[in-house]
C-alpha cells in the first residue's frame, strides 16, 4: 500500500484558481474519476477528479483556498502497488496534467457569435442575430446534447446556461455569449454535435450588440463554461457520503425513490447557484437526463420553501421557536421504503397542529360522563329516527352540553387577541367538529349550535361529515368556530389529548364509551360510560374553569333533561 499525493493538475490557461468545494472527507473511500474538489477560476469552475482509487488519508486543502498548478490537494492511501498508480498522480516530476480534468478553452466560443452578429446587424437595422456555437470541446470531438435550458421566447442574458452537452468524460453547460430573445434552437435532446455547429439562435436589440463591447466580449469577458467530470464511475461529489452509505445496500432497487434524490448529479454552475442560495443540493430532487439537477430543480425547490414559510404557520425544515429541526434520517437503510408526497390538505393540517402545539400552553383533563340514560333515550327514538331516515349519534347531545357550558363559562367562548393585551368574547357558538375523511382531518362549524334542537344538529353533522367526506366543504364553512368537538367514539379508544385547534381556546375529545361497574346510591351497577378529555389554553382558562366546565358536562350528559330547564 502506498500513499500518493494528488495534486491540482493543468489548469488550462489559469494560473490560480480557488477551491469552492472539497467533496469528500478523511477516511472516505473513494474510486478512480470521483471528484474531490471543486476549483473555480474567473471564467470556469470544474471538478478534480481523483486519478486513483483507494482511502483519503489527508486533505490538504481548505475551502476558499487559492491554489495552483501542482499543489498537493488530498493524500490517498493507494491499495494498488505503486507500479500500477496512475500517471497523473502527480508527485511524480515527468507527469503530464491529468485528461480527466477537461479544461475547456472558451475564447473560441464568442468568436463565431460575434462575427454572425455583427454580418447580421449590418443588414438588419433594429435587431441583430446572434448565433451560439459549440464552442472548443476541450479535446472532445463529439458531445450528446443532454439538456435544453431555453425555448423559443425565452429572454436570455450572457452567460445563461443555453444547452447542456456531455462527453464521456464530462458534462458542461454552454452558455449564451450575449442577450437577447431565443428565436430558434437548432438542435434537439440526443443529438449529436461538433464544435461549431449551430445551437441557439439570439434576437438581439441594436443596442445591445455594442462592437466594442463584443469585442471586449470576445477577448476578455469570455462566457463561462462548466465543465464537470462524469466519469461513469464518478458520485456526485457534494451527495458522495450519501451514496457511499447507501453503498451498503444489498438490493440496488429497493429504494428508487431515494436514490432519485440522492444519485442525481449537478454541473458546477448549479452548484454554485445552490452555495449562493444556501442550498444543500442533497434535498433536491432532479428532474434532468440522468438524474441531472437542473437549475429549474434548484428554483422550484427554493419556491417550495419560501410559500411554505410564508404560508402561516407553515412547518419549515428549520422548525418554530428555534427548535433544532428533526434530522433528515435515510430509512432506505433499514428496509424497504415508499415515500409519497403530503398532500396540500395534509401539510395544512400539520401546519396547523405544529402551529397551535407550539403556541399553546396545553392542559387536558379527564372525566367519563354516566349517559346510561341517554342511551336509553337515545334507543327510545330509534323508531322515529327510522321513520325520519336520520340517525341520531351521542354526538349532537354533546354538543348541546358544550354549548350550554360555555354560556355558563364565557371563558371557553373566547380567544386571546394576536396582540397579547386583549382577550374576545364570542357572542355566539359556532361548534367545529373534527371530521375524519380519506384525505385527512377536517374540521367543519356548525354555525350558532346553541340555537339548534337535537334532530337539527343530527342532520348537520350527517351533512357536514359527508361534505367533508367528498371534499365538497368551502372555506367559509371551515370557518369562525368557537370551541372544537373531536369524537373518536365511533372508532375506538379510551381517552386522548386533543389539540386545541387555535386560536379558539379549548376542545373536547370524546372517546368510546364502555360498560362499566359504578356504585350508584352504594349499588354497584354496569353503566354506560362515556371518556371525556378536555383540552385548553392555560393562558385563557385556568383549571378551575376548566374542571368546573368539564363537570357541567358530566352532569348535563348525565341527564340531559337539566339542558331544557
Ligand atoms: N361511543 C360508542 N359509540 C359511538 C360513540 C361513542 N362515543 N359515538 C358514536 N358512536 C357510534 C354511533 O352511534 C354509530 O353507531 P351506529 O353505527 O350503531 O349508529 C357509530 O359509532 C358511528 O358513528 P359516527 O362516527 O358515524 O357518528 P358520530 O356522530 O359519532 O360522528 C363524525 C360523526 C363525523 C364526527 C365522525 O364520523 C368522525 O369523523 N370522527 C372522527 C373525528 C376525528 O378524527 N377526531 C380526531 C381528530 S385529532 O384530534
Amino acid at each position: 500500500m502506498t500513499t500518493e499525493k494528488i495534486k491540482v493538475p493543468d489548469l488550462g490557461g489559469a494560473s490560480q484558481v480557488e477551491v469552492i468545494e472539497i467533496c469528500i472527507t478523511k477516511g472516505d473511500a473513494i474510486t478512480e474519476g470521483q471528484s474531490i474538489v471543486v476549483v473555480e477560476s474567473d471564467k470556469a469552475s470544474m471538478d478534480i477528479p481523483s486519478p486513483i482509487s483507494g482511502t483519503v488519508t489527508a486533505i490538504i486543502v481548505n475551502e476558499g483556498a487559492e491554489v495552483a498548478e501542482g499543489d498537493v490537494l488530498i493524500e490517498v492511501a493507494n491499495n494498488a502497488s505503486s507500479d500500477a498508480a496512475p500517471e497523473n498522480i502527480t508527485d511524480k516530476p515527468s507527469e503530464e496534467a491529468p485528461k480527466k480534468v477537461a479544461v475547456v478553452e472558451q475564447a473560441n466560443n464568442a468568436l463565431p457569435a460575434k462575427s454572425k452578429a455583427a454580418d447580421t446587424a449590418a443588414s438588419e437595422p433594429d435587431t441583430a442575430v446572434l448565433d451560439v456555437l459549440v464552442p472548443d470541446l476541450g479535446g472532445a470531438d463529439q458531445v450528446e446534447l443532454i439538456e435544453l435550458c431555453v425555448a423559443v421566447g425565452d429572454n436570455v442574458a450572457e452567460g445563461d446556461s443555453l444547452v447542456v452537452v456531455e462527453s464521456d468524460k464530462a458534462s458542461m453547460d454552454i452558455p449564451s455569449t450575449g442577450e437577447g430573445v431565443v428565436t430558434a434552437i437548432e438542435v434537439e435532446v440526443g443529438s449529436t454535435v461538433a464544435e461549431g455547429d449551430l445551437l441557439v439562435r439570439i434576437e438581439q436589440a441594436k443596442g445591445s450588440v455594442n462592437e466594442t463591447a463584443m469585442s471586449e466580449h470576445v477577448t476578455e469577458k469570455t462566457p463561462e463554461i462548466q465543465l464537470q467530470s462524469i466519469n461513469k464511475q464518478a458520485q456526485p461529489p457534494v451527495l458522495e457520503s450519501a451514496v457511499t452509505k447507501h453503498a451498503n445496500a444489498n438490493d440496488q432497487a429497493h429504494n428508487q425513490a431515494a436514490d432519485k434524490k440522492i444519485a442525481s448529479y449537478a454541473g458546477p454552475a448549479v452548484r454554485k447557484l445552490a452555495r449562493e442560495l444556501g442550498v444543500e443540493l442533497s434535498n433536491i430532487e432532479a428532474s434532468g437526463p440522468r438524474g441531472r439537477l437542473a437549475k429549474e430543480d434548484l428554483y422550484n425547490y427554493v419556491k417550495r420553501v419560501v410559500n411554505r414559510t410564508a404560508d402561516a404557520g407553515s412547518p419549515s425544515p428549520v422548525s418554530g421557536a428555534a427548535i433544532a429541526a428533526i434530522p433528515d434520517i435515510d430509512f432506505s437503510k433499514f428496509g424497504d421504503i415508499d415515500i409519497q408526497p403530503m398532500t396540500k390538505m395534509h401539510k395544512v393540517t400539520a401546519a396547523n397542529m405544529q402551529r397551535s402545539w407550539l403556541n399553546v400552553p396545553h392542559v387536558t383533563q379527564f372525566d367519563d360522563a354516566d349517559i346510561t340514560a341517554l342511551e336509553a333515550f337515545r334507543n327510545s327514538l330509534k323508531p322515529e329516527m327510522a321513520k325520519r331516515e336520520l340517525k341520531i349519534s351521542p354526538l349532537p347531545f354533546i354538543i348541546k352540553a358544550i354549548c350550554y357550558a360555555l354560556d355558563a363559562y364565557p371563558v371557553f367562548n373566547s380567544s386571546l387577541a394576536a396582540d397579547g393585551n386583549n382577550v374576545v368574547h364570542k357572542k355566539y357558538m359556532h361548534i367545529g367538529m373534527a371530521v375524519d375523511t380519506p384525505a385527512g382531518l377536517l374540521v367543519p362549524v356548525i354555525r350558532d349550535a346553541n340555537k339548534k334542537g337535537i334532530w337539527d344538529l343530527s342532520q348537520e353533522i350527517i351533512e357536514l361529515a359527508e361534505k367533508a367526506k367528498s371534499r365538497k366543504l368551502s372555506a367559509a364553512d371551515m370557518q369562525g368556530g368557537c370551541f372544537t368537538v373531536s369524537s373518536l367514539g365511533g372508532i375506538g379508544g379510551r381517552g386522548f389529548t386533543p389539540i386545541v385547534n387555535a386560536p379558539e381556546v379549548g376542545i373536547l375529545g370524546v372517546s368510546k364509551l364502555s360498560t362499566q361497574p359504578q356504585y350508584v346510591n352504594g349499588e354497584l351497577l354496569p353503566r354506560k360510560m362515556l371518556p371525556l378529555s378536555l383540552s385548553y389554553d392555560h393562558r385563557a382558562v385556568n383549571g378551575g374553569d376548566a374542571g368546573r366546565f368539564l363537570s357541567l358536562i358530566v352532569e348535563l350528559l348525565a341527564d340531559v333533561r337539566r339542558m331544557v330547564l
